[in-house]
């Protein structure tokens, strides 16, 4: 038994719960404690399923607990390591979400927001512009955002073009993605070529540009993004770089979708990321030298 191990890093997880369908917190859950980071999570609503693909869903609202979570957390004097939010259940959820930052946000606190609200060039079910909108103004409370392609277009005002991507049309999405203030901007579900699909991504402090791809499977693949996020998420948290934060979040998303196609498992829902994870868990263990 060791005698001392470093600081366990914390994170704050602020997503919808939906129970069957897999996105949201539960992919966030078990991807950021299986990355080796305490993952606190304030619900934002809670659906029978997500609402992209099935119908007749439950909706639950509980937009009046994330402001009174963030300040039982606060009084308690807890620190955040990271916060990461991401689907917002209405728009004015976005308000709150910015108050619960301002309460749980130290100096070095790593704010992620995926803006995940579209895809394949069309908003999720009852999702306008409005929503872009709101997204735009919480993006300015945080230091790494990563949109899709779709997403990307729909913040920036942009035409949605499906793939192939040139470079190109990708520096101009991040060029403008980059106004609204992150530090660092990754682009997901990027096609540069026919076959293969990955994220571009930009360090703005640095300016230095990354891509990083693997082969591509027919169709969408729900939830491929809040898995990418959620890993990508609790790397950074962990210390990963952001070249290796990239790289290890898009192989284990690949991995979960190739396993999703495998099973046969219905696209809407989920990536079936659990047989991926034990393989993931092994080889970030060469990332960081302590353990947890
Ligand atoms: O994965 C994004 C997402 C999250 N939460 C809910 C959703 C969706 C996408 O459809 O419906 C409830």
């Amino acid at each position: 038994m060791k005698e001392k191990l470093p600081k366990l890093p914390r994170m704050a997880a602020i997503h919808d719960l939906s129970g069957l369908g897999k996105c949201s917190l539960t992919v966030a859950l078990p991807i950021v404690s299986a990355t080796g980071v305490e993952c606190c999570c304030i619900p934002t609503a809670l659906l029978s399923t997500h609402t992209g693909g099935f119908t007749g869903w439950t909706f639950t609202d509980l937009s009046g607990d994330i402001v009174p979570i963030a300040e039982h957390w606060h009084e308690l004097g807890v620190g955040f390591d990271a916060i990461y939010s991401g689907y917002l259940a209405s728009e004015a959820q976005g308000e709150l979400l910015t108050r619960a930052i301002d309460l749980l946000r130290g100096d070095n606190t790593l704010v992620i927001v995926d803006p995940a609200m579209a895809d394949n060039g069309k908003y999720y079910a009852n999702l306008g512009d409005g929503m872009a909108a709101c997204f735009r103004k919480l993006i300015k409370k945080s230091d790494i955002i990563t949109p899709n392609v779709t997403e990307a277009c729909f913040l920036t005002g942009s035409e949605y073009r499906p793939g192939s991507h040139s470079m190109e049309f990708i520096t101009e999405l991040i060029d403008k993605l980059s106004e609204l203030g992150p530090k660092f901007v990754a682009v997901t579900g990027v096609s540069l070529e026919q076959g293969r699909v990955g994220i571009v991504a930009r360090d703005n402090r640095s300016g230095k540009l990354s891509a990083v791809m693997n082969k591509a499977l027919d169709g969408t693949f729900h939830g491929s993004g809040d898995v990418f996020a959620s890993a990508f998420a609790a790397l950074l948290t962990r210390g990963a770089s952001l070249d290796d934060a990239l790289r290890y979040a898009e192989d284990f998303v690949t991995a979960a979708i190739e396993r999703t196609a495998l099973h046969g498992t219905p696209r809407h829902y989920g990536l079936d990321f659990e047989g991926a994870l034990g393989e993931y868990v092994r080889k970030i263990e060469e990332l960081f030298v302590e353990g947890v």
